[in-house]
Parts: C-alpha cells; structure tokens; sequence
C-alpha cells in the first residue's frame, strides 16, 4: 500500500515525479535541521573502490587502523541494509576562519589543533541529524527502513559523497565542495526508498599539485594517501611515535590540515553557519598553550578535550605530541617543563621528553648544558629499555653537534 504524503501527495514508488518532488522537500527539510549538502547516490556495488582499495594493500599504504578493515564488507550496500536501494549522502560544513588570539595570549607557547577537532565532535551532532531525517523520509513516506552512519561504518563516504554528486575528489583525496570546500564532514542515510539519484561532478585538479608539493611528509601521490606517513595518522597513533616523522610534526596536537590549506577550493570556500563547530576558548581557539596542556589534570582533559573530535586517543596522546611540540620550538622557556616530564609515570611521556630535550637543545644552545645534565641524571635512574634508548640518543645527539 503506498504512502500517503502530508498535503495529500501519493507516494507511488513507480512514480518518478512524487518521488523527485519528496527528494527535494528532503533536501529543503535537511538543511531547515542543520544539513548543509545532501545528495542522492545510487546504491549499487562500489566495484572501483573495491579495485582502489585491493590496490592499496598491496603497496603498503592501507588500511590503516581506523577504518572497516574488510574491503569486501565495504562495497557491498545490500550487505549494510539488505532492500537498500539509495543512499542518501550528507555533508555538514565546519570552516570557522582564525580569530585573533586576545593579546595577553599572545606570548604562550602554542600548540595546534586541526580544523576539524577544534569545536565540538562532529559525530554525534551528524548523526543525529541524519537520524532526524530517517524520522522525517518515515513520517512522509512510511513502511521503509533506514540506517545512518558517520565515520566509524564500512561505507567509503567521500566515494558514497561523489556518487551523490555533492563533490569531487582532489588529488588530496579529500572531497571537494562547490560551496564550502574540503571543509565538510560527511556521513549517510541507507534507505529502502528508490530516491531517484543525483549527477556526479566533473572531476577537480587539472595539472595542479599544490597539496602534493606542499604535504610535509610525503605521503601524497595524485588521488593516492599512504595513511603510514600521513600526519593526520601519526599524530592521532598510540605509543612512540617514528623519530623520523617528529620534525615534522611541528607543533601539530592532533590531525593536519597542510593538504586543504592550500587547496585554491577553499580559498572561496563558504564559512560554516554552525557555532557548535568554532574553535573553543579553552583550547586556545585551535592554538592551546602547551605548557598548560601539560599541566593538563584528567578533569581539564575531560572538560577541554572529550567534546571534540581530539579527544578519543585520551590525555597521554595529546601530552606526547605537546612535548614534540615544545622540542620543536626552539624556545628555551620549554626546559622546565620538558625536563618535569622525564619524571612522568608514563613511559611514553618519558620517552618523547628526552627526545624533545635533545631537540630543543640544538635548535637553542642556551638551554644544551641544562638539557645534557637532566639527560644524564635521568640515564642513571631509567628502567624501561625503550625510554633508555631514547634518552641516550638524544645525549648523543648533543654530543655529536659540538
Ligand atoms: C581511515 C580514515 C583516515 C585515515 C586514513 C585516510 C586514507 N585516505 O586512507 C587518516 C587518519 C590518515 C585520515 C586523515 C584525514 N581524514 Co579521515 N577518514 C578515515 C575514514 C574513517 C576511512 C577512510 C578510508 O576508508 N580510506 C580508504 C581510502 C582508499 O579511501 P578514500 O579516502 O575514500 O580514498 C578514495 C580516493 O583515494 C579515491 N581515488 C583513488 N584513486 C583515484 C583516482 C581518481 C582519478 C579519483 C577521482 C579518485 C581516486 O578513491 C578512494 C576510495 O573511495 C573516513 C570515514 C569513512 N568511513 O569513509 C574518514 C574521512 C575520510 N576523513 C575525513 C577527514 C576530515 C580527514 C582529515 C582531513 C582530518 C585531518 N584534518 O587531519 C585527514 C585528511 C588526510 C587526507 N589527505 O586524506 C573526512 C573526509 C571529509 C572530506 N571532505 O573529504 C571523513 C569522510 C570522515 C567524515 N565522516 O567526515 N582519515
Ligand atoms: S593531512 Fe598533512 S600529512 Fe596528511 S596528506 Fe595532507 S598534508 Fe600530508
Ligand atoms: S591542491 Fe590542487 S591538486 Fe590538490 S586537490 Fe586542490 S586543486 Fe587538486
């Protein structure tokens, strides 16, 4: 028995013209509740993916440990929700622009936190809203099922984005939108509603390779991430972080944005009309104080960090990397600090410490006598080998450099 539509529309599922009209009162509906871009993909087979991504475990680039980690599980949309016959892919922009630090914040030694983990977790708030809209598609057109995911499923949603036609992959892999950018989030509704689909776009780049030449690591090839060396993975791994990779994180806390800041998409990408997505205050709008993080109790991590997107990896991940961060810095008022985390319970804390000691002393001969004297009365009392052997490089390390 057909549904019957509010304002006495009878929904025929044969009947293309009821459901391209409920397709767009769906997307009007959308972006009334908070939904900036949604499109409709047919849900056949992702057979390229699949291609793509047998492609990329064979070189080693994938898959990394945040993702489905069955590529047959991923490209099936009938294994997700069996009768599935459209997927409706949704796009919630979060581009705040950089708001001047007020003057007496100006002299800290800062951190960076990438764009999207600077407000408040994108997972929660887009799910809800997709589920809001499963509740609205079932008042209008009853009897058919939904599922919604963000993130964490075995969809491939920038593939499941582009297939809607909401945007087109850059040679950075990431999804580009007309009006916001690479600045989106993304997730999707599964439905059994034969929604009638939407066009893919015309693909981006042409002989541009900005991000390429400008990824600090280079883990990018065109439309290709080896997920190993990409900062964005790195910073957000557990444990001891590669030494060979350190330099170059900078002062990043958690994920990288290099390859979207200097896209020429987001130079006239849109700012994102939703509040809950700008920068918090008590992360230092995106820049936190570095030596208050590691000053950081596990009250302050709950209050400053578990309702951002920064927050899952825990406290000791976000200490680890400010400690790289205080290394690369240069700045001698990091000793103090650096030289207090050598005495961490966390061996993990304690073995970035050293690191970034040794760092921070040839990057600022000032600090070298203070920084080899902390090393070597350290050395004596160090149990753990894999702390050890980070302190004793970085003592060699500053004897190799006199
Ligand atoms: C695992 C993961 C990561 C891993 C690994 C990513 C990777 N590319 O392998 C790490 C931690 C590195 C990561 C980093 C980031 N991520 Co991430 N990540 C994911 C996750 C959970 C799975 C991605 C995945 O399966 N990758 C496997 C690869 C093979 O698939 P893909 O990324 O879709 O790559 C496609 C292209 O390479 C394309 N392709 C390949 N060859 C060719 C050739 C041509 C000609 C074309 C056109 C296309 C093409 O096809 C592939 C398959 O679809 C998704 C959520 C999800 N479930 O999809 C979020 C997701 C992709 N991440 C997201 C974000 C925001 C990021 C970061 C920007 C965060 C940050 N600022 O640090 C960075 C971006 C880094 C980058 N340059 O890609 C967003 C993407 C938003 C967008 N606009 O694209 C997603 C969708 C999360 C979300 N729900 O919003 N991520
Ligand atoms: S997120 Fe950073 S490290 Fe990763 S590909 Fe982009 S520029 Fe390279
Ligand atoms: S920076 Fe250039 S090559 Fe990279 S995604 Fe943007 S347009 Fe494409």
């Amino acid at each position: 028995m057909p549904g019957l539509l509010k304002g006495g529309i009878r929904l025929n599922p044969r009947t293309q013209p009821d459901l391209e009209r409920l397709k767009a009162e769906m997307k009007a509906h959308a972006r009334e509740i908070g939904i900036d871009l949604v499109g409709v993909a047919p849900a056949e087979p992702f057979l390229r993916e699949r291609e793509l991504l047998e492609e990329r475990a064979v070189r080693g680039h994938g898959p990394s440990p945040y993702e489905h980690p069955v590529i047959a599980e991923r490209v099936y949309p009938e294994q997700w929700l069996p009768g599935v016959k459209a997927i409706i892919a949704c796009g919630i922009s979060y581009y705040h622009p950089d708001a001047p630090l007020p003057p007496n914040d100006q002299r800290a030694l800062r951190g960076w936190l990438s764009r999207y983990c600077r407000g408040r977790d994108y997972h929660q708030i887009l799910k809800a809203r997709i589920e809001q809209l499963a509740a609205w598609l079932e008042s209008r057109a009853p009897g058919h099922r939904h599922l919604a995911y963000v993130d964490t499923g075995p969809p491939l949603e920038r593939a499941v984005a582009e297939r809607a036609g909401i945007g087109k992959f850059g040679k950075h892999t990431n999804l580009i939108t007309r009006e916001y950018g690479t600045w989106v989030f993304l997730g999707e509704l599964l439905t059994t509603l034969p929604l009638p689909p939407d066009e893919p776009q015309p693909p981006a780049c042409g002989s541009c390779t900005l991000c390429i030449d400008a990824c600090p690591t280079q883990a990018l090839t065109e439309w290709r991430l080896d997920a190993n060396r990409c900062l964005s993975y790195i910073t957000q791994m557990k444990g001891i972080i590669p030494p060979e990779h350190r330099e170059a994180m900078g002062n990043r806390l958690f994920g990288c944005d290099d390859c979207q800041d200097v896209c020429p998409y987001n130079r006239r990408a849109r700012s994102s009309p939703h509040p809950e997505f700008a920068p918090s205050p008590e992360l230092g709008w995106g820049e936190p104080d570095l030596l208050k993080l590691m000053a950081m109790t596990k009250g302050d991590f709950r209050r400053w960090f578990l309702p951002t997107a920064a927050g899952w990896r825990g406290k000791t991940t976000i200490q680890r990397n400010a400690l790289i961060a205080l290394g690369n810095s240069g700045d001698p008022s990091a000793l103090p600090a650096l030289a207090e985390a050598l005495q961490s319970v966390s061996a993990v804390l304690r073995a970035h410490a050293a690191w970034a000691l040794g760092r921070l002393a040839r990057l600022s001969p000032a600090v070298r006598e203070d920084a080899r004297a902390a090393l070597t009365r350290h050395a004596a009392r160090e149990t753990d080998p894999a702390v050890l052997l980070e302190v004793n490089a970085a003592l060699e390390s500053l004897g190799a450099d006199e």
